[in-house]
């Protein structure tokens, strides 16, 4: 029998022995832990209790760290009391239990290729997500999209916009949501290229091709973004819209009905600078800039990892850069996603962030220096992502969840730039810190999408951390990075699949895996909720006994259920934003 084969005979006998009776239970980081880097897990016990020593055991139950002190730390959410065990002093290599107040942990990896291949896992779900060819049915998919509306001239008329990504489990398109991660995916392949493998084709079938994995995504990112905006005054900025929730459907089964007939063709929305909605609901749209700012980054990157070894494509999107930049200055002001018959929709409400990357990319895209001086006036304008500090924020309000235009200017920037840029993002870590005195050291809002701020939190103090060598955010981004990936108050790992033995969702909101059964690998949850924001969504039931139920007393909440969308629902950008930080950790940072 294999050492993980007896180590789960042994968690099995423990949980069986104590079933209801056990109180404490020891979260870990289950993907594992860097030799050199902070190491912690975390006690939580659904009674106040006090945990006095921790102990890391070996394979043969012998103590190779310990007995250490439990750090008390209070109660959040369902656990009474918390306590953290640092085990940041061990830097030994293996597999290893922690054992505290009576419970053992799942097994605890240290190892400096924890973070080996992860960046890579992500991509599967990506590949997943794709439209235009899809790899799931291994053929085109959507091929009516789309026709556009609410146009003053071109309503009706069909454009080619087939290809980019499903937005989550439904099958809605943003710009918005897909510039950034393609942006994202570039700037992880650009910082940290040896982290990605080669496997895949450009239609994301097995096989290597010659090009790392993350490109070819990006590309095909890349590919529909240049459909949305061919270039001149008509920006296009969503594909479908809400009348999509109407069926729970496969992609390639997709009923929706937006007016031409069922599984027929699909809207497309132009940026209009104006409030839009073909119904009721409307949105607070007052400009182009938040899009046009998100294509021009995109593009802008992309024409600088593309200019060795496909000079043609990259001169396509420099001038694509170029043009979406000049419309965003043209047209100030955001351009939010369209709802339809549902009020919901991205309530995005700021544009200097997206316009501010653009300029920063720009400048690597043309090496003209005065998009430096854009990017600094823009920079200026909003220093920290506003979300940070606060408890609560709309849907998607502020967007992208963390502003690497600050970094993409840094890497260019006089010392005096540099020092302000690193200020500003000091100063955003410093109000999310001010709220992460608790056991698990968290201190972002829980709304909807938590798993994207957990990450983007992570990735801004992992950026300051490279800018400056300053290291008085480590724990917090260590911690933020801990409980995506498992500790938090349910031990759940919040990307499906990762690691491949440890616990993570098994009943996620999407079709493909309730009725296929297909696991959807690296695809990153929306992870827990404040209840209020649970219990007052449309249409939430769960559809089995929620076995988290103990875990779910506080006031926030988790479940691994079919039926509740705000918190087990895969998504796409919070996967493709998680490249970043997963490629940086694989190189050992
Ligand atoms: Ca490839
Ligand atoms: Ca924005």
């Amino acid at each position: 029998m294999r050492w993980t084969s007896l180590l789960l005979a042994f968690a099995a006998v423990a949980s069986a022995s104590a079933q209801s009776s056990q109180r404490t239970f020891v979260r870990i980081n289950q993907l594992g832990y860097l030799p050199d880097g902070p190491k912690t897990a975390v006690a939580c016990s659904l009674d106040s209790t006090t945990i006095t020593s921790f102990t890391l055991q070996d394979n043969e139950g012998r103590i190779v760290f310990g007995p250490r002190k439990a750090i008390r730390a209070g109660s959040f959410a369902a656990c009474a009391s918390t306590h953290r065990l640092d085990f940041s002093a061990f830097h030994k290599p293996g597999r290893f239990v922690i054992v505290a107040g009576g419970a053992a942990s799942p097994p605890v990896i240290i190892s400096a290729q924890a973070y080996e291949g992860a960046a890579d896992t992500l991509l599967v779900y990506m590949r997943q997500q794709r439209s235009g060819f899809n790899t799931v049915v291994k053929d085109s998919i959507h091929k009516l999209d789309g026709r556009i509306v609410d146009h003053p001239t071109r309503t009706n008329e069909f454009i080619n916009v087939s290809g980019g990504w499903a937005d989550a489990s439904d099958y809605l398109q943003y710009v918005t949501t897909s510039a950034n991660a393609t942006f994202v995916m570039l700037m992880a392949y650009r910082d940290n290229p040896k982290a990605f493998g080669d496997n895949f084709d450009a239609r994301g079938l097995a096989g290597a091709n010659g090009v790392p994995d993350v490109l070819d995504e990006a590309k095909h990112g890349l590919d529909w973004l240049l459909r949305m905006y061919p270039g001149g005054e008509d920006m296009f900025n969503q594909l479908a819209d809400d009348r999509d929730h109407m069926y729970f459907d496969f992609p390639w089964r997709d009923s929706s009905d937006y007016g031409w007939g069922k599984g027929k063709d699909r809207p497309v929305y132009p940026c209009t600078g104006k409030p839009q909605g073909l119904f009721k609901a409307k949105n607070r749209s007052t400009g182009y800039a938040s899009t046009a700012g998100k294509y021009a980054a995109a593009f802008g990157i992309a024409a600088a990892v593309f200019r060795k070894t496909d000079p043609e494509f990259a001169k396509t999107l420099r001038e694509r850069a170029l043009a979406a930049y000049r419309l965003g200055r043209q047209h100030p002001g955001v351009c939010q996603t369209a709802p339809a018959v549902s009020p919901y929709f991205y309530e995005e409400d700021n544009w200097h962030d997206d316009m501010e990357l653009g300029a920063a990319s720009l400048v690597n895209a043309t090496g003209d220096r005065h998009f430096l001086g854009d990017a600094l006036n823009e920079a200026r304008q909003e220093p920290v992502t506003p979300w940070m500090g606060k408890d609560t924020a709309r849907h998607y309000q502020w967007y992208p969840w963390h502003n690497n235009g600050h970094y993409e200017i840094w890497r260019n920037a006089s010392a005096g730039e540099k020092a302000q840029m690193a200020a500003f993002y000091r100063k955003g870590l410093e109000a999310v810190v001010a709220r992460a005195g608790n056991g698990f050291r968290v201190g972002i809002p829980f709304i909807w999408c938590s798993t994207n701020l957990m990450t983007s939190f992570a990735t801004q103090a992992y950026l300051y951390r490279k800018m400056t060598g300053d290291n008085r955010f480590r724990e917090y981004e260590a911690a933020a990075l801990d409980w995506v990936l498992g500790a938090n108050p349910w031990g759940v790992s919040m990307i499906i699949g990762l690691p491949a033995d440890g616990n993570f969702a098994h009943d996620p909101h999407a079709v493909i895996t309730s009725r296929m059964g297909l696991q959807l690998t690296g695809g990153m949850l929306d992870g827990p909720v404040y209840r209020s924001i649970y219990q007052n969504l449309k249409g939430i039931a769960l559809h089995n006994a929620d076995e988290y139920a103990p875990f779910n007393t506080g006031f926030i909440v988790y479940h691994d259920d079919v039926g509740d969308y705000s918190t087990d629902e895969p998504i796409m950008d919070g996967t493709a934003n998680l490249t970043y930080l997963f490629a940086a950790m694989a190189a050992g940072h």
